[in-house]
């Protein structure tokens, strides 16, 4: 989709990435807004496992909460710090992402805020055998993989079909398509399974796929066709669904009636929801559900219940159909305020490391900014060449008016 283009004044304006209005200029709610909720609407209720509070605190193991908090013992100071640099960097650079769009470098962008402890919970607790199969906003996994974050620009500035090598860092390209990589995940479990490279003790051949979607994506045929394979194959899949309350426009109940966590018993295996502002609990729930699939447990589904802080995307308005209260009440449950209390209450980190690791942050900027603006534009052949896997002749025939179009430019210039 075409993005209006912008005024004088909005090019001029300092990048203000992700901020929502959900009134109209004269105060009242934005036409179409979603009514505000009445309960706690960050409220995950009893099932959800949580490890820390919206104010950084531990909050007391319980019944639901138990079987994943030996995991926390394997998180020294070292691996919590940098969690939380983690976090730090991936918001960062979503922001640029952001800011590059408004200012005409990037042709869309989708923005990870509010999700970015789902997110690298769930990458720090796969290994580096371990394929993760993302949908488009995945930015936290994909740097938990060791994805080069300029790398994820080419496809949203239009130079490239994706921008990395999904097998050098098992992180598949971006999928458009809502849903289809569960599928596509589910297939490569399969595949695993056929290698026999899964359920053998030995903890560098073990091998478990995250296939990571949306709320509105659990809608999708293909979501649930994925799940069925999963179940009756036993495949080592775990499905990790970042509720984030917005499918775009539509809201959960137009996705479900039964969250997405407790659809998983219907199909066969466990479900679980976490807290998915709270990186410890992401990646302990994350960590247990991985080594299950790579012992040969079978697939597990994750609901990570957070929130699209954000527009949808750089061209959606938010402003349009949800109201401003839902977001800030939202803001109170940040995953990185809460994360950042916690390990300074703990004496893990101090001001001077936050400096530093600031620094770090403008330092990543910079070289994300310089990175898309000098990417090189591809030939205009190379549309042609990755539309089939062999030659093909209409693709030929194309590809030849096309050259003989373009030449005509040439010779106009000659003239
Ligand atoms: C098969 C298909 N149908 C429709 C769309 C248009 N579309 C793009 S994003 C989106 C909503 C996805 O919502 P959700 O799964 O909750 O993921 P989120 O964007 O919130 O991360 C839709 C309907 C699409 N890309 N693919
Ligand atoms: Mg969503």
């Amino acid at each position: 989709m075409k993005e209006p283009a912008l005024s004088d004044e909005e090019v001029a304006r300092p990048a203000a990435p992700n901020t929502l209005e959900g009134t109209q200029p004269d105060g009242t709610p934005a036409r179409g807004a979603h009514e505000p909720p009445e309960k706690d609407i960050t409220d995950g209720g009893p099932d959800m496992v949580q490890f820390l509070d919206g104010e950084g605190r531990r909050v007391p193991v319980t019944e639901v909460s138990s079987p994943y908090a030996a995991y926390l013992d394997d998180l020294d100071d070292e691996a919590l710090k940098g969690m939380l640099r983690d976090l730090i960097l991936v918001r960062r650079f979503d922001a640029e992402g952001f800011a590059l769009q408004r200012q005409g470098e990037l042709g869309l962008w989708p923005s990870l805020l509010g999700q970015e402890a789902a997110q690298v919970g769930a990458g720090r607790a796969m290994r580096p055998q371990d394929y993760a199969f993302p949908g488009y906003r995945e930015h936290g996994v994909a740097w938990c993989k060791g994805v080069p974050p300029e790398n994820l620009l080419g496809m949203f500035r239009g130079v490239n079909h994706g921008g990395w090598d999904s097998g050098e860092h098992n992180f598949h390209l971006y999928t458009i398509v809502i849903g289809n990589q569960m599928l596509h995940g589910v297939g490569y479990a399969m595949g695993v399974q056929f290698d026999g490279d899964y359920a053998t003790g030995d903890p560098e051949r073990d091998t478990a796929v995250m296939a990571f979607t949306g709320d509105g994506g659990t809608a999708q045929g293909d979501y649930n066709e994925a799940l069925v394979f999963a179940a009756v194959k036993n495949a080592p899949v775990v499905f990790f669904v970042q509720n984030n309350h917005w499918a775009i426009s539509q809201p959960n109940d137009k996705q479900f009636t039964v969250p997405p966590y407790r659809r998983a018993d219907g199909f066969g295996f466990p479900g679980v929801r976490v807290d998915g502002n709270d990186v410890i609990a992401s990646y302990a729930v994350s960590r247990a559900a991985l080594e299950r699939a790579r012992s040969g447990g079978g697939p597990t589904l994750i609901e990570a219940f957070t929130y699209r802080m954000g527009a949808h995307t750089t061209s959606d308005d938010p402003t349009k159909y949800r109201i401003s209260a839902e977001v800030d009440i939202w803001k109170k449950k940040d995953p990185i305020d809460r994360m950042r209390k916690y390990l300074l209450a703990e004496g893990i980190v101090d001001d001077d490391w936050l400096a530093a690791v600031e620094e770090e942050a403008d330092e990543l900027a910079r070289r994300i900014r310089h990175a898309c603006q000098t990417m090189p534009d591809p030939p205009h052949e190379e549309m042609f060449t990755y539309v089939y896997a062999e030659q093909h002749r209409l693709v030929e025939r194309e590809a030849a008016e096309f050259a003989a179009y373009q030449a005509g430019f040439e010779d106009e210039g000659e003239r």
